[in-house]
């Protein structure tokens, strides 16, 4: 989107510009604007011209990609979305492994800038406007030190064996990927020990970096959601009383069901 304030007289070039903006009022690549997220740019003669880039994330009705979503619509952060689909292999086609080489989803592009890898995004986003929108980072230092930490149990300890269950319940005929039993049980059973530690530390603070919601909860959405709807692992997180009262929570906000509004890979309950 592309906004702009005139407020006197014009030079040909500014002219030429007011009219290119007013021709491209989606900010087509054809307009050369710097490769910064939002530009004000004031001219000697009172002319104001604002150029708003707008962040593009790929692949909105996947996992990862809500991982990020959630984090941009709690830092108040204006975002569109590009469907990729994995199902027709979109993510191997040449112009989107430009701009994620290994093919996964989400990308993010924000005016010029391209990221990769979804817990790098919302770390950038989080600091990048700490004081804007719900501050998912933590005050201090010793908080930050949590944060991370939780963020590292989510990434390495949470999302491999719910991925797998995801995977291999629910992905498996569409991706040609054989089912298998035994890693479904395995995968369960590596979940559930995860989920007792959890349990453990949710009965001592609301979240899991301490009594604020941060980066490490959110993160969790994506793959608790299909936890409990479409791969049947519901009683994972409601046998455990302080995890489902966290799931409950963190469900709950808006940026969250925000998400939701922009669908899944397949139908499900
Ligand atoms: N570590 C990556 C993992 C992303 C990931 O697994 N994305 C899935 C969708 S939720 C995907 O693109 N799978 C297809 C593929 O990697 O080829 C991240 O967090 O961004």
């Amino acid at each position: 989107m592309v906004t702009s304030s005139l407020t006197s007289g014009l030079g040909a070039g500014v002219s030429a510009l007011h009219k290119q903006i007013k021709n491209n009022q989606q900010d087509k690549l054809s307009l050369a604007v710097p490769s910064i997220h939002s530009y004000t740019q004031t001219h000697s003669f009172s002319l104001e011209v604002k150029l708003k880039m707008v962040v593009k994330v790929y692949g909105p009705v996947y996992a990862s990609p809500k991982r990020v979503m959630v984090c941009l619509f709690e830092k108040e952060i204006e975002f569109e979305t590009v469907p990729v689909n994995l199902l027709t292999g979109e993510n191997r086609r040449p112009e989107y492994l430009k701009l994620q080489p290994f093919g996964s989803l989400p990308v993010i592009q924000d005016g010029d800038y391209t990221l990769f890898e979804s817990r790098a995004i919302i770390r950038y986003y989080a600091k990048k406007y700490k004081s804007q929108g719900t501050d998912l980072l933590g005050k201090t230092i010793e908080e930050q030190g949590l944060v991370e930490q939780w963020l590292e149990v989510e990434a390495h300890n949470f999302n491999p064996p719910a991925n797998n269950l995801v995977l291999h319940i629910m992905f498996s005929p569409s991706f040609g990927i054989t089912r298998d039993e035994n890693l479904i049980k395995e995968s369960e059973e590596k979940l559930a020990k995860v989920l007792d530690v959890y349990e453990d530390r949710l009965s001592k603070s609301k979240y899991l970096a301490g009594d604020f919601v941060s980066l490490a909860d959110l993160s969790h959405l994506p793959f608790l959601n299909y936890l409990v709807g479409p791969i049947g692992k519901e009683y994972l997180i409601k046998e455990r009383k302080h995890v489902s009262a966290w799931y409950d929570e963190i469900s709950s906000r808006p940026s969250w069901k925000r998400c939701l509004e922009y669908g899944f890979p397949f139908e499900f309950k």
